[in-house]
């Protein structure tokens, strides 16, 4: 009995990643943000949107009890220099379509945000889509520096990635 309680408490403790979350025709899979260095006031949350309905919908912004506004950023290339901007008008996902908000591109941005965000921590969050509504949603908190949701770091703890 005791093997057991204890092998149950040992599989508790791994990190679960969040689950997807479905709403009407859209799925959202996989939220995750990164740990914010003291001082920070932006943090930037990714996840992949899935249309499974039969007409397009549009993500047009979000919210976050982190921070005091989100906007749907995406990054551009302009004479070798990567720029992100705010992308007007919404995000559309037409039917049957996946898209992923993920580093190096489309993102979620934290604006203003009211505390740093600690590693294996989480993060409430919402998108709002034309259609499908407000969807709630829970990021995952990956290391500083991580390049994906499962805290695989990209520098972690090697003092990359400088604030600035
Ligand atoms: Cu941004």
């Amino acid at each position: 009995m005791r093997t057991i309680t204890t092998l149950l408490a040992i599989a508790l403790a791994l990190p679960a990643l969040a689950a997807d979350v479905v709403k009407g025709d859209i799925k959202v899979s996989q939220p995750w943000t990164r740990a914010t260095p003291g001082g920070a006031k932006v943090a930037v949350g990714y996840l992949t949107i899935t249309n499974t309905g039969k007409t397009a919908d549009k993500l047009i912004g979000g919210t976050s009890s982190a921070a005091a506004s989100v906007e749907i950023h995406d990054m551009t290339m302009t004479d070798g220099v990567m720029r992100m901007r705010r992308v007007e008008g919404g995000l559309e996902i037409k039917p049957g379509e996946t898209v992923a908000l993920k580093p190096g591109g489309l993102h979620m941005m934290m604006i203003d945000i009211t505390a740093p965000l600690k590693q294996s921590e989480k993060v409430k969050g919402a998108l709002v889509f034309e259609k499908a509504g407000t969807i709630e949603i829970v990021y995952d908190i990956a290391g500083i520096g991580a390049s994906g949701p499962d805290g695989k770091a990209a520098g972690q703890g090697g003092g990359h990635h400088k604030h600035h």
